[in-house]
């Protein structure tokens, strides 16, 4: 399966993603692929709305304390739902629909998860840290939220005319 990401300010990435319900080979295939894409671009978390496909389906793969992504620290998420969550914690987000920008966001420190794996079994996650953080930006995608619509006016002001700046540099070259 051949994916793109899809860059702000791509209109796709407003849209609510779907709740899955067959997980099935096709599942299988979207899930390897966007493993592939994400490792392929640097990141440590990617939704499928992000590579154009509209359902409530993530990946996360948090760098160890070395700063390795061994495949097996994979967690794949369909179908979140957050039963609990505690605490502030801010932390410096970037998001690979948004490249080259970084802004401090506010989130829960905490949370609690349940959620599909790719067979549809039923999982509970109890996550902190960056794992806590990542979860909560990639579940924004599923309802068509990025991280720079939780900026403040004057900063989401100052993001988007730096933005369109780089833009058009990018075209230029
Ligand atoms: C904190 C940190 C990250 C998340 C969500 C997941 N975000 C990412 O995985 C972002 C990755 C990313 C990678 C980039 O590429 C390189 O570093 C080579 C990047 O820079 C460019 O595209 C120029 C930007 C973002 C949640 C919370
Ligand atoms: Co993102």
């Amino acid at each position: 399966m051949k994916l793109t990401i899809v860059e702000y300010p791509d209109k796709r990435l407003k849209e609510k993603s779907l709740v899955v319900e067959k997980f099935d080979q096709e599942l299988h295939s979207l899930l390897d692929a966007m493993y592939d894409m994400m490792i392929e671009s640097n990141g440590i978390g990617l939704a499928a709305i992000q590579v154009a496909h509209p359902k409530r389906v993530l990946i996360l793969n948090i760098p160890d304390e070395d700063g390795e992504q061994p495949k097996e620290n994979l967690i794949e998420i369909i179908n979140p739902v957050i039963t609990s969550k505690e605490g502030v914690a801010t932390y410096q987000e970037g998001c690979l629909s948004v490249p080259g920008f970084y802004e401090e966001i506010e989130r829960f420190e905490t949370l609690s998860l349940n959620y599909q794996d790719r067979d549809g079994n039923t999982k509970t996650l109890e996550a902190d840290g960056l794992l806590s953080i990542a979860i909560q930006h990639e579940m924004d995608h599923l309802e068509g939220v990025l991280f720079i619509d939780k900026l403040s006016y004057s900063r989401r002001k100052k993001f988007e005319k730096e933005y369109k700046r780089v833009q058009k540099e990018k075209k230029q070259r």
